[in-house]
């Protein structure tokens, strides 16, 4: 039988560890191993000494290159800062926002090829070819809608905000600056509406899923699609998994609770997203009232502590996907 086609909305650090275990998941059954493609966030994206930096693709890319950074979860393993030091001696980029020299390779590589003309999607394409990733990665929008914070300071850009201020300044609101005249990057949509499956990673439902979602185009496209669509909790016994992503739910009025995301998210046979939830074990009393609300939901274990962890945690989310 045709492998699935598996669509996961997904943003970087999280959205990487999910998509390495589901990738593994598909290994331990080559003859079923699945077809991913994976629509990633581009609302961290932002120019920075010149060069387009793609916060979350990279995360992606390099997670499923095995070239990642895999303590702070962004950047390279065996990273240097030669040139990050002369950029801050010079007074260009941010001092307090790391540019590694393997990883500015990447950005002077993508640089290079959005100034031949190419699209996001195409230089994503370019850089990926270099690693036998397995998966494949769409920009949510080849367009640059960039995630703003609205501040008492006033509005930072979303890098200034989660890195310099470490989210301390509340958030009033999220922007997304140049989402009215955006548009899905080509094959999105079609891979939406071809999936067998399309899972909402365990990722910041607020700046990385709510971007993605906020994308013209890409909600109906999950509406229409003859595929279930499945989420996996970011929250855990009342905290986020990692980051910062209380601060932003908090921001949309959100609470913190893996029953109050999936809320957030809402039962598609409502007008939402969801056709069924997974939350952690320590969440299990949440099961029933989401099936009270329309959302068919799961408690397993979700910690991603290694590929195995999380092929579980993927697999369990096809379970629920009826697949
Ligand atoms: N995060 C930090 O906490 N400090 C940094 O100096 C930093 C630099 C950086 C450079 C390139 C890149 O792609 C990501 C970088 N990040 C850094 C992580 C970034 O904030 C996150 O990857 C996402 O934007 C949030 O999920």
């Amino acid at each position: 039988m045709d492998p699935d086609r598996i669509v996961v909305l997904a943003g970087g650090v999280g959205g990487a560890k999910f998509v390495r275990g589901l990738r593994a998941l598909g290994r331990r059954d080559p003859a079923g191993s699945p077809a991913i493609t994976v629509v990633v966030n581009t609302g961290d994206d932002l120019w920075l000494a010149g060069l387009r930096v793609t916060p979350d693709l990279d995360s992606l890319m390099y997670a499923l290159a095995g070239v990642n950074d895999d303590e702070r979860g962004w950047g390279r393993a065996g990273e240097s800062e030669r040139v990050s030091a002369e950029l801050t001696a010079y007074g260009v980029g941010w001092p307090w926002f790391t540019l590694g020299d393997l990883d500015l390779g990447t950005h002077i590589a993508r640089s290079a090829l959005l100034r031949e003309g190419l699209p996001l999607s195409a230089a994503v394409d370019r850089l990926t070819a270099r690693w036998p990733l397995d998966v494949r990665l769409l920009p949510a929008t080849d367009d640059e809608v960039e995630t703003y914070v609205v501040t008492a300071e006033g509005e930072l850009h979303f890098e200034e905000w989660w890195v310099r201020t470490r989210a301390a300044l509340p958030a009033l609101a999220f922007r997304q600056h140049g989402v009215e005249t955006a548009t899905a990057a080509p094959g999105v949509r079609e891979a939406i509406l071809a999936a067998d499956a399309v899972l909402l990673a365990p990722s910041n439902p607020v700046v990385s899923i709510g971007t993605i979602l906020g994308i013209p185009g890409i909600r109906e496209a999950l509406r229409d699609t003859g595929a279930p669509v499945v989420g996996l909790s970011p929250v855990i016994g009342g905290a986020v998994v990692r980051g910062m992503a209380d601060a932003c739910l908090t921001a949309i009025g959100v609470a913190t609770d893996a029953a109050a995301v999936a809320r957030h998210y809402g039962a598609r046979t409502e007008g939402g997203l969801l056709d069924g939830w997974l939350v952690d074990e320590a969440d299990a009393a949440a099961v029933d009232g989401l099936a009270a609300t329309g959302i068919p939901a799961r408690a397993v274990p979700l910690w991603m502590t290694d590929d195995d962890a999380t092929a579980e945690m993927a697999a369990a989310a096809l379970r629920l996907a009826g697949r």
